[in-house]
């Protein structure tokens, strides 16, 4: 048993009395190599408050696993880790790059699913909102205690039989941080551990903040076996038929079945950070939303911004822009998800959670960017992307960056040509995770535990027609409503297919722990919390002209988009009131050096377009939140279809 480990625990336990004390000087003995009678291969176990062991055998009885492994996030253990997981063949090495790992998963299990996924609470009005007669909700789904203990019981019994189970103690948001949270996950996934490695903090630092008063929330993972124990991929063990990922708030705890893959298996992130993270957040009066967070810095003076975007649509791409206008710097702080609060000050602040980034791959090349590829090629689990035959990675999108002459294997495993292959070499929602401090323009203050000061928060969607590149809101409510009518193209982060524009308000639709009506109650409510409000816009690359190509290049060029939001932040006089909001005066949008932009195209504004996108936004109103809506909502509607009359 390691030496330091042992010093930490009795330095952190040393109020504590009695039993506890009593399993230190036990361990001295060798005595407690097992818990529940099952053998711990790996870690300590007097690391593990009580509160924590308890949970641990509870689900030790229930998941009857043949040996415990307790993660301490070093990296000896990390290396035996990757070494166990290239024997079963889940990863390969990257000898192009170094410690870069290719995983391929089961074509079944490439994304979140969405309609598999759970809160469980005990009225149904808790977790989602009441949609009108005949209409089917879509604002989450909701899952009855009695229910959700059947479902566990069914998929969970004795469904670590012949693995290990790893006990991964990790914490979202900088150790011992006032706005961090600590969690325990659970899983019989080496791959899970290997990259909740990368994406949050585990092991050792964890535990040493710990002691019996600390809450946890509780997160039990299982790839799963299927029913008929049947495992089409061995090296990708799953359970797409039934997987199930379930929520409960008022226990802090998530229990996610049959996938392996991403959102669905790293419980820190969507789980913790989004669904329960919301609900203690409504609690303890902050925010958890799906936000970037980047610093950019004009002039010598520095500013934060949040922005939220659906899965798949620019969040990663915008919080690490290299800006294309001189004088500008942008910095990251993280790329998916914000815990906001006010402080003593008013002043609203933010940290980023998680410790990594669960990249999308396609689309990421040194021309869109530049700073991500100069993140990726070390210490990177890279999943359902294409490989070459010089040991390195392809995907859609890094076509001048691989020599023609290299061989390319595609996402499953097949041989792939540029020229003739008619499927994509990469699955479109194959990721690469990456550790953050890796970025080169990681901001100073990302681990800060107070957060950074947040100026402006941004709303964002692929929205081919119709909305204008950037808008201002008129107020907080509007600022709310803005957020509350979000919509956006379906990507491949989940489940849904084609290119159908989908309501997701504030980037959340996926990932709202409680009733929806209530969480844009919450909103409302900061207006009461400060009078330094941040301002809010809405921003949308991905208008497109007849042609059918984006009319604006998007990427490093959304720096002159912020720079009129900063302008905006200092009270220029830069804006022109419109029915929908404020937009850039002429000439304010600072266009210099750009060819060929049809700047009129970009911010027209169509009468007939608005008042269907209103009415739209009302009827998904009425029909999916119904008397849930705040009646606010309502007349934001009944003022925005008022002046768009008057257009
Ligand atoms: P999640 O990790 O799923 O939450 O996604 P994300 O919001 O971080 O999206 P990401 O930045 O990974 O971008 C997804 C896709 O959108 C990639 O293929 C990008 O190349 C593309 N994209 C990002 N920014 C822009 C942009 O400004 N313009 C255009 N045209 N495409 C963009
Ligand atoms: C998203 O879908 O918004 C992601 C990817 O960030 S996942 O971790 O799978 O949720
Ligand atoms: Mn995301």
């Amino acid at each position: 048993m390691p030496d330091i480990a042992e010093k930490d625990s009795e330095i952190s336990y040393a109020s504590e009395a009695g039993r506890f004390s009593k399993h230190l000087k036990q361990s001295h003995f060798g005595l407690f190599h097992h818990l529940r009678g099952i053998s711990v291969v790996h870690g300590d176990i007097n690391v593990l408050t009580p509160k924590v062991r308890s949970y641990v055998e509870d689900k030790i009885d229930l998941c009857q696993p043949e040996k415990i492994h307790i993660c301490d996030g070093t990296d000896y253990e990390n290396s035996s880790l990757l070494t166990l997981l290239q024997k079963e063949g889940t990863i390969k090495a990257l000898p192009k790059y170094e410690n870069c790992w290719l995983a391929r998963t089961n074509p079944a299990d490439t994304a979140r699913v969405e309609s598999k996924t759970f809160i469980c609470t005990e009225k149904k009005s808790e977790a989602i909102p009441t949609p009108s007669e005949g209409v089917k909700g879509s604002l989450g789904n909701w899952m009855s205690p009695s229910d959700m203990n059947k479902a566990v019981k069914e998929r969970f019994t004795g469904c670590m039989k012949n693995r290990t189970m790893y006990v991964i103690p990790f914490s979202m948001g900088p150790v011992g941080s006032p706005l961090s949270k600590i969690g325990i996950q659970l899983t019989d996934s080496a791959y899970v551990v290997a990259s909740m490695r990368i994406m949050t903090r585990i092991g050792q630092a964890v535990t040493k903040i710990m002691n019996n008063e600390t809450e946890f929330v509780k997160c039990l993972h299982s790839v799963g076996t299927p029913a008929d124990g049947k495992m089409e991929m061995p090296s990708w063990p799953c359970d797409p038929e039934r997987t199930l990922i379930l929520h409960k708030p008022q226990a802090n705890e998530i229990v996610s079945y049959g996938s392996g893959y991403g959102g669905n298996s790293l419980l820190g992130k969507k789980c913790f950070a989004l669904r329960i993270g919301s609900t203690i957040a409504k609690r303890e009066g902050w925010l958890a939303e799906h936000m970037l967070i980047l610093g950019i810095t004009k002039n010598g003076k520095k500013r934060y911004i949040a922005a939220a975007f659906p899965s798949a649509c620019g969040k990663t791409n915008l919080a690490m822009m290299t800006p294309t206008l001189p004088g500008y710097k942008v910095e990251c702080v993280g790329d998916d998800i914000a815990w906001m609060r006010f402080d003593e000050n008013g002043q609203l602040r933010a940290i980023n959670p998680e410790h990594g980034f669960f990249g999308v791959a396609p689309g990421t090349s040194n021309s869109s960017n530049p700073i991500a590829m100069s993140t990726v090629f070390k210490n990177t689990i890279f999943t359902n992307v294409a490989e070459t035959s010089d040991g390195g990675v392809y995907w859609e999108g890094m076509e001048n960056e691989v020599d023609e002459s290299v061989k390319i294997t595609d996402w499953l495993g097949k041989p792939w040509d540029r020229k003739t292959s008619k499927t994509p070499a990469a699955h479109p929602n194959s990721r690469f995770c990456t550790p953050a401090s890796q970025c080169p323009i990681i901001d100073p203050q990302w681990e800060s535990p107070e957060g950074v000061p947040i100026s402006a928060i941004l709303f964002g969607g692929r929205r081919p027609v119709g909305v204008p590149l950037i808008h201002e809101a008129k107020n907080w409510k509007h600022a709310v409503f803005m957020g509350a009518s979000l919509r956006s193209e379906a990507t491949a982060a989940a489940e849904h297919k084609g290119k159908v524009i989908m309501h997701d308000p504030f980037a959340m639709r996926p990932f709202f722990g409680y009733n929806f009506g209530q969480y844009l109650q919450h909103w409302l409510s900061m207006e009461t919390r400060t009078s330094n409000l941040p301002k809010v816009f809405l921003v949308n690359w991905f208008r497109k002209g007849g042609d059918g190509k984006f009319l604006w290049p998007g990427f490093g060029e959304n720096c002159r988009v912020l720079d009129w939001i900063l302008k905006r932040l200092d009270n220029e006089d830069c804006a022109l009131k419109t029915p929908i909001g404020l937009i850039p005066k002429k000439e304010s949008l600072n266009l210099e050096g750009l060819k060929d932009i049809d700047i009129d195209a970009l911010f027209k504004l169509d009468a007939e377009f608005w008042k269907q996108e209103i009415n739209a936004v009302e009827k998904y109103f009425e029909e999916q939140v119904g008397k849930d809506l705040p009646s606010e909502m309502k007349e934001q509607c009944e003022i925005l279809k008022k002046e768009i009359d008057s257009m």
